[in-house]
């Protein structure tokens, strides 16, 4: 019997390692076959789908909710959608998740990397172009981030390699028998 789409909805702040978990998952899901895995990164979503949007609150509602919806369409259909943006307002990934759940399963995982950490990394300079005000609105540091209270998992990065992040997911994903 054919098993149930699903949506893995990361979420955490920028620089928390969400792309790169999302890719290694991506990576797994497809080497065990089945079914098509299709991956809604935040950047990418942002120039392909989301190209005229800011970072205001309801603009980053309105992106949301388009890879909600692209994700609850693959999921309906039996596929994998993973997706990876910041997705800072928690009515907002409720909503998400209702969009999936009317046609299959939702896995919120919180990238649970402290602003500290991601500063302290800051990958791209964006967190230290935000404290000097040259990026307005950004998240942890001048805009919200409202910490998933209730998650389907919680993944650390700190110590651990992207790798072992990946196989909790996987973990889960077996143990709600999803794959
Ligand atoms: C947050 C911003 C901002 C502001 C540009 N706030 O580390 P990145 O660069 O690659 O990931 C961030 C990305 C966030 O886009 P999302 O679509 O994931 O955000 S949301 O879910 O809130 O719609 C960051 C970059 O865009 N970026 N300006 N002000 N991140």
């Amino acid at each position: 019997r054919n098993k149930q789409g699903f949506t893995v909805f990361f979420t955490g702040l920028s620089g928390s390692g969400k792309s790169t978990i999302a890719n290694a998952l991506m990576v797994k899901l497809m080497e065990m076959g089945g079914r098509p895995v299709t991956l809604l990164d935040g950047d990418v979503v942002r120039k392909h789908l989301s190209s005229e949007l800011g970072f205001s609150k309801e603009h980053r509602d309105i992106n949301i909710k388009r890879i909600g919806f692209v994700a609850s369409e693959i999921t309906k259909n039996g596929g994998i959608a993973i997706c990876a943006p910041i997705a800072p307002y928690t009515a907002t990934r409720r909503a998400v998740r209702e969009m999936v759940e009317a046609g299959g399963a939702f896995i919120e995982v919180h990238v649970a990397t402290t602003l500290e950490e991601c500063e302290r990394r800051d990958r791209k300079g964006l967190y230290k172009l935000a404290r000097e005000g040259k990026i307005k609105e950004f998240t942890g540091i001048s805009d919200p981030y409202e910490e998933p209270v209730n998650p389907e998992l919680r993944v650390q990065t700190e110590g651990v390699d992207v790798d072992h992040a990946a196989q909790q997911v996987l973990l889960k994903l077996e143990g709600m028998g999803l794959i």
